[in-house]
């Protein structure tokens, strides 16, 4: 007979799952299980200050090592606290298990009517029930095994995702014999669904494939999720088509592979989206083809290509047609069990000479266009740091295994438009939830996670004050993370959809309409970081390549122009192949394939064509 404590038994499964590091905050409800994950030999609980910062540290520590992420929170406040970071995960796919502990279970609400009966008691498992693939609360002791078993499960299988764990306090303390646990059996406790196989859509996709002369790979986060990077790019050389990136996936090819096409989207590079949206045939692998991806309205994206779309999850696929985009065929299927062997075998039988134009015109607009966007980015930032040279700079000088861990803002979108990736770095962002304050936690994680590569956390000084409590841990643990702070006094990411819809008034954005930030000198000395300055281009270079070199925690404050925006950038309603600002409109017409968006009644508001 063993018999161990509750809280033990979670420890121990933690670490029977290789989970190395815990993100979690102390409380009444939670002290049984840190006290369990600290007195165990193989696993280290990190103390974060918020519990926001758990979560989002536990979401980022899975997508680096890809194994489960750990955020244990008490009760009440310390619970729901986890919900931003949770959210995170769950928009993404990204297997995490929250632990929450619970009040007393003689101190439960139930069905008197009443709002809490125990102190910081709180439905977490109905709040988050919503934004987590699995949430429990344990109700009898000898469930603990088969609860956190049935949780990796779920959370791991099938489309990932965050689980959630409620325990309540006594049950944590309480002796239990570990064989009279009830087990979980997931072949018989969950019914998988049957994918069909991808193998069944290759007579479609080759036949496609065949008549097609404009032809369009796009690659999303599922492809990294599902490890099918290696297949996917042998598919693409063997057929010679050009991938496209989501943001999930802007570091699947190295930028100097003859198919990187780049990012797309509402905030992608314009070659990139006149490639989407002037394609003859798109096949989307791993990819919900979310609104940034096809702009709006949706009916718009790509609109003469046959679209082929590859996911894992039925109601993904069933989406399109309730927002009135068309899809030729819809695959459902897991892309960690997809074979395309056969598929790849049969590019034999195929002529390539006619798709080879298609390559030398993106490279054409590729050219082109950059030329056209670095001038205007040119005009408008004539003073202090262009951002854009910050990410040309970092695009030749990182030399050694990196993770970019992108935050929201106008970084995001300046590295993801111009950041080029090579085989040594990978780029990490909470995409779909894209929450301010992301990455310094998530920096945090993956200096834990991965020592040995360096770690570039990118943030705007907006979403640097909704983690700054977090400099706390990286002073602790002297983590070597480097932050590159892109620091426009406001958030220039709102004062660009401002300048767009609302006359150019900064309220709530900018220092007139309301913010306030800290001298971030005095900052990064009060948590023993190194400080670095750069003002001007002229001295981004040498501070990029010494910050690089940088062995100790440093905070890299590049001042940047308020009047910095996102160039290029669509404005919402319009089509993704006319990004503002918008190209003149000879040269639109001339370089467009396919006829310009033209159904007057569909055309937004002051479209000027
Ligand atoms: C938690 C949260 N609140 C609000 C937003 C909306 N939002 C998106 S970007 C942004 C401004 C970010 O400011 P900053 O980090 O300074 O970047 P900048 O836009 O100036 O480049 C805001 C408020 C958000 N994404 N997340």
């Amino acid at each position: 007979m063993v018999v161990k404590k509750l809280s033990d038994l979670v420890a121990d499964f933690l670490s029977e799952k290789s989970v190395r590091h815990v993100f979690a905050i102390s409380g009444g409800a939670s002290l049984h299980l840190i006290h369990s994950v600290a007195n165990h030999p193989s696993i280290d609980y990190i103390c974060n200050h918020h519990e926001q910062a758990s979560a989002m540290a536990a979401d980022a520590y899975s997508r680096i090592t890809g194994n489960l992420g750990v955020a244990i929170a008490t009760s009440g406040p310390g619970a729901t606290n986890l919900i931003t970071g949770l959210c995170c995960s769950y928009y993404d796919s990204v297997p995490v298990l929250a632990i929450t502990g619970q009040v007393n279970t003689t101190r439960m609400v139930g069905n008197t009517g009443v709002r809490q009966v125990g102190f910081q008691e709180t439905p977490i498992v109905s709040i988050c029930a919503p934004i987590t693939k699995y949430a429990v609360q344990i109700s009898d002791p000898l469930d603990i095994l088969y609860e956190l078993e049935k949780c990796f499960f779920i959370a791991t299988s099938g489309r990932p995702g965050p689980v959630l764990v409620d325990i309540p306090d006594d049950f944590q303390r309480v002796l239990v014999d570990r064989s009279k646990c009830r087990k979980f059996l997931p072949d018989t406790d969950i019914v998988p669904t049957i994918y069909p196989n991808l193998n069944d859509s290759s007579a479609y996709i080759i036949s496609q494939l065949n008549i097609s002369e404009r032809p369009i790979i796009i690659a999303g986060w599922g492809v990294h999720l599902s490890g099918f990077k290696n297949q996917l790019l042998e598919f693409a050389e063997n057929f010679s088509i050009p991938i496209a990136l989501t943001w999930g996936a802007a570091d699947l090819i190295s930028a100097s592979h003859p198919l990187f096409v780049g990012t797309f989207g509402t905030h992608g590079n314009r070659h990139a989206n006149f490639a989407v949206q002037n394609a003859d045939l798109i096949i989307s692998f791993g990819s919900r083809l979310d609104t940034k991806s096809t702009g709006s309205p949706v009916n718009t994206f790509a609109r003469q290509a046959k679209k082929i779309v590859v996911d894992v999850d039925p109601s993904e696929l069933s989406k399109f047609s309730h927002f009135g985009l068309k899809i030729d065929s819809l695959i459902l299927q897991d892309l960690k069990f997809a074979n395309l062997k056969p598929l790849i075998h049969r590019a034999k039988e195929f002529s390539f000479a006619s798709k080879l134009p298609w390559l030398d015109q993106i490279k054409d607009w590729k050219s082109l266009f950059t030329l056209m966007d670095d001038n205007a980015r040119k005009s408008i930032c004539t003073e202090k740091v262009n951002p854009y040279v910050v990410f040309d700079l970092l695009s030749q000088s990182i030399c050694t295994e990196t993770n970019l861990i992108f935050d929201t803002g106008c970084a995001l979108a300046w590295g993801m438009q111009s950041y080029l990736p090579n085989h040594l770095t990978r780029i990490f962002h909470d995409f779909n939830n894209t929450a301010m304050g992301w990455s310094l936690p998530a920096a945090i994680a993956s200096a834990l996670a991965t020592p040995c590569r360096d770690t570039i956390c990118l943030i705007g000084d907006g979403s640097f004050m909704m983690s700054l409590h977090e400099l706390a841990v990286i002073k602790r643990y002297k983590l070597p993370i480097k932050i590159f702070l892109f620091n426009n006094s406001g958030y220039g990411m709102i004062q660009q959809t401002q300048d767009q819809w609302l006359d150019s008034d900064y309220v709530a954005s900018s220092y007139e309409g309301g913010l306030d930030f800290p001298d971030f000198r005095s900052l990064a000395n009060s948590f023993s970081l190194k400080y670095a300055e750069v003002a001007s281009n002229d001295s981004i270079e040498s501070c990029v390549s010494n910050v690089l070199k940088e062995s100790m925690p440093i905070l890299c404050n590049f001042i940047v122009s308020d009047k910095m925006r996102v160039i290029p950038q669509v404005k919402a309603g319009y089509p993704n192949e006319d990004l503002e600002p918008l190209l003149a409109r000879e040269v639109f017409y001339d370089q467009m394939i396919i006829p310009p968006f033209s159904p007057d009644s569909q055309r937004p508001l002051n479209y000027q064509a």
